[in-house]
């Protein structure tokens, strides 16, 4: 497909926005990554990455090495802006667009007639029109196409992402693409600026739908993870090994159950179905019963090691992992972070955190008595082993060594 985009500035060089960036470049794009803290735009400007995700280091240094990406605290005109900052959840439950409306308003002063805004970060159904009267309020010397219909100056879609942490790069580039354009028009310019490296299908609608689509996806999988969590709960009961059944189950042609684990963590699945609740809340049951299946996960865990715990003198408690799943840095929302943190705040023993992904605590446990060791260290001290992440590092750890120690497992990976 043709496209006429030379400048595409990137607004957040995070989980989404940074990879994004450093895929525009390579296609030949000249790339602005407008970012709110200097650190990272002097790390991007090395050349550098400040978060873990495969093979994001080359493509960074490539893109910033042939001049094709550099980072920026200031808004800079571009051809079109792809924002991509957090929608975090507040206490209550309702979403939280402060950062998505402070980039708005943060590009606003830049914008040109015919400029492509893009949002990608994972928004309550709404959003885009947000961001459409906060911007005719901010330029009125811009029209907007204010009927759905009418072309305006600006055009404005939602493409929300859906890239796996870990798989990124590849994602980035395989996964089909849903478009949701104001006008349809908007969802064609975008379609274009897309095609550039999206070897997926692209699907274009409007704003609204693409918005629920994406909170869709991941309410999807919360509500079929909370099913095999529940699963794991009513085992334990019954005293059925859950991952036997599951596996047993699974062998049915039409049944694909999921893995029970300590909760689920991340910065969507554990959030966006909460957007969907907060919306519609009278219909919205089946799934905010599910969060709650596994938002009680974590505390199950905890009472099951306190349990244990009971058994001994001055028991050793090792916790394998903080991250919110296997292989990754992120910590976001992490249940294995939260169970370490009440297991610290419970004082029923001594509490090691093994966690290959990260150099230091986080500042949460830093003030708590909780003490990072190396697995070896751990494997060796502990008499509780509770395994709360599948990193590959634990999955290979020779079962010797977990003899003679009470082992809670709550990924299944030693059953
Ligand atoms: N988990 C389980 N059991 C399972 C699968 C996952 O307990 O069988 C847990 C994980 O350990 C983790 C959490 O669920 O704590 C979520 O992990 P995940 O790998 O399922 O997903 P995320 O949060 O890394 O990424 C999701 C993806 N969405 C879907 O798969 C529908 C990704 O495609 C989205 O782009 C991303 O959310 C996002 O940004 O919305």
């Amino acid at each position: 497909m043709k496209h006429h985009f030379k400048t595409v500035c990137v607004v957040g060089l995070g989980y989404i926005g940074l990879p994004t960036a450093a895929t525009l470049a390579t296609r030949g794009l000249d790339v602005i990554g407008l970012e709110v803290s200097p650190q990272v735009v002097d790390t991007v400007n090395n050349g550098e990455i400040h978060i873990v995700e495969p093979d994001l280091d080359v493509l960074v240094k490539g893109a910033v090495n042939a001049g094709k990406l550099r980072a920026t605290t200031k808004p800079e005109p571009a051809d079109a802006f792809i924002i991509s900052v957090p929608t975090p959840i507040k206490d209550n439950k309702t979403p939280d667009t402060t950062y998505i409306l402070s980039a708005v308003k943060t590009i606003a002063p830049v914008l040109e007639k015919g400029n492509l805004i893009i949002l990608e970060s994972t928004s309550p159904v709404g959003t885009i029109e947000k961001i459409i009267s906060s911007i005719s309020s901010l330029r009125n010397d811009l029209t907007i196409g204010k009927d759905r219909v009418t072309p305006g100056d600006l055009y404005f879609v939602h493409c929300p992402e859906r890239v796996l942490p870990g798989k990124i790069i590849r994602e980035l580039v395989e996964n089909d693409r849903v478009l949701g354009g104001y006008t349809p028009e908007c969802a064609k310019q975008a379609a274009e600026l897309y095609s550039t490296f999206v070897r997926g299908e692209m699907f274009l609608t409007n704003d609204k739908t693409a918005e629920m689509t994406k909170l869709v996806e991941n309410a999807y999988r919360d509500v079929n993870i909370a099913f095999a969590n529940e699963l794991s709960l009513i085992c334990d009961d019954l005293d059925i090994n859950v991952w036997s059944l599951i596996e047993f189950a699974n062998r049915h042609p039409r049944v694909n159950i999921l893995k029970p684990g300590p909760g689920v963590g991340g910065h969507c699945i554990a959030v966006d179905p909460w957007f969907i609740v907060s919306a519609s809340p009278e219909r919205a049951k089946l799934i905010a019963t599910a969060r709650r299946v596994n938002e009680s996960k974590p505390h199950f865990v905890v009472q099951k090691v306190i349990k244990a715990a009971d058994k001994f003198k001055n028991p050793v408690i090792a916790c394998l992992g903080l991250t919110f799943k296997a292989n990754i840095d992120d910590l976001r929302e992490s249940p294995a972070l939260a169970i370490v943190l009440d297991l610290a705040d419970k004082n029923c023993g001594a509490v090691l955190a093994v966690e290959p992904f990260i150099q230091a605590l986080p500042d949460s446990l830093s003030n708590k008595s909780v003490q990072m060791t190396s697995l070896d260290e751990a494997l060796e001290l502990a008499d509780i082993i509770v395994l709360l992440v599948d990193h590959k590092q634990f999955c290979e750890i020779d079962r010797e060594k977990l003899q003679q120690k009470i082992v809670i497992d709550t990924r299944g990976i030693w059953h």
